[in-house]
């Protein structure tokens, strides 16, 4: 009896995994028919001390190619894949902060309440007191000079005063990363920002929306200096089958991102995908390492052609600190704000673009690769002031 069960047991177990991959193998967004990924292990190297003085790359990353990595899909993935994510369900908190400014729409005449409803819901949006300022006193011109008289007419040219400000800065079209080089160099895009802010996160996600556009990604794992940084990137790379550089731990990150670069220029990838570290305890040494960074990776065959800062919804005008100091160490071509899903403080998007004039270009909306959104001004403006958001 007992022998049957264990035998029962182990037949269930195998039948299990069997079924976790091939839904894997015939999901059509993860690129079905493509060749499995390959994870390319670091081969035992001594640990190199970062010297941010000089562009020499140390040969401290050998790479040897090794087994692909164990399929990793969970329920939540299968579902976030099949309900794809609105920024319209994304902005639930954020719309919170707005909903007394959205009642505003009814009433007849402009109360003060009115003004005083505005600039809180402004401001505790964090929308920043810059920004609130120049657009109550835009508001308030046009209802002295009797262009606006009710709450919808107000609400109205809000919304347009808003878009307006989004649109200040050019942003290329459905969340578009530039793929634009010179002949025979590989585009590289960058990942940048603090701890914690979900810079790796957003590399699974964009690894796997330019997998499913049919692009032949490889990530460099260019965070060597927390302990499973490069695990937890082998993890996104199965999950979207793309292929991952490691680098030992405490490697120079440059010269990570440098042999991805060669790698994938050698190979054909048509886009190297890295991560970096996020630590800011020196700042000094934060903006020297990814000045060093970025002029590695800008070496033939590598071309830079995106720098995104990611940064996190939840810090409100943090978020404006945090980008002013990137933007010194490298010229940063747009923002991902993430985990603007749990922050009521989406506002911080249009202090952003207004006060330093960087797009941003997607919004992080959960955990799961495609839990990632082109940012839209309008459908962005309508989730937080519609009544009724359709995005
Ligand atoms: N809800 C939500 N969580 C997110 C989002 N993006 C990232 N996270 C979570 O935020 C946490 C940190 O994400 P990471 O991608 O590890 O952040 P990181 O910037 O790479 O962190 P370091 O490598 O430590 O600097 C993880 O638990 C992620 O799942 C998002 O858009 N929404
Ligand atoms: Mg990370």
């Amino acid at each position: 009896m007992v022998t049957i069960l264990i035998i029962i047991g182990i037949v269930v177990v195998l039948a299990g995994a069997g079924v976790v991959v091939t839904k894997r193998r015939s999901s059509p967004a993860l690129g079905a028919g493509t060749p499995a990924p390959q994870r390319i292990e670091p081969a035992a190297v001594a640990p190199v001390v970062l010297d941010t003085t000089t562009d020499a790359v140390p040969a401290d990353v050998a790479v040897v190619e090794g087994a692909p990595v164990a399929p990793v899909v969970t329920p939540a993935d299968e579902l976030s894949e099949s309900t794809p994510p609105s920024v319209g369900a994304a902005s639930a908190k954020s719309r919170g902060i707005f909903a007394g400014l959205r009642a505003a729409r009814r009433l007849k005449a402009i109360e003060p309440s009115t003004w005083d409803e505005l600039e809180s819901s402004l401001l505790r949006g964090d929308v920043g007191v810059t920004t609130t300022t120049r657009l109550l006193e835009t508001l308030r011109a046009e209802v002295a000079a009797g262009t606006v008289t009710d709450g919808s007419g107000l609400l109205e040219r809000l919304r347009s005063l808003l878009i307006a400000t989004l649109s200040q800065v050019e942003r290329p079209e459905h969340g578009e990363l530039s793929l634009e080089v010179a002949a025979g160099r590989v585009p590289v895009w960058l990942l940048v920002g603090v701890n914690g802010v979900g810079k790796t996160t957003t590399i699974g996600k964009l690894a796997y929306r330019a997998g499913g556009e049919g692009k032949k990604v490889l990530l460099a794992a260019g965070d060597t200096f927390r302990a499973a940084a490069g695990e937890q990137l082998a993890t996104w790379g199965a999950r979207s089958e793309v292929d991952v550089v490691l680098g030992a731990a405490g490697a120079d990150p440059s010269a990570v991102i440098f042999d991805a670069v060669q790698r994938a220029g050698a190979r054909g990838f048509d886009v190297v995908i890295a991560d970096t570290a996020g630590r800011l305890h020196n700042k000094v040494n934060l903006v020297e390492e990814l000045k060093k960074i970025r002029r590695v990776a800008d070496r033939e065959p590598g071309q830079v052609t995106e720098v995104l800062l990611v940064i996190d919804a939840t810090t409100g005008q943090n978020a404006l600190q945090q980008a002013r100091q990137f933007t010194e160490a490298v010229s940063v071509t747009g923002i991902v704000l993430s985990k603007f899903d749990g922050s009521a403080r989406g506002g911080v998007v249009v202090a952003i673009e207004a006060e330093l004039k960087i797009p941003v270009r997607f919004l992080g909306v959960g955990e799961h690769a495609s839990d990632l959104i082109a940012f839209e001004p309008i459908a962005f403006v309508d989730a937080l002031l519609a009544d009724d958001p359709v995005a």
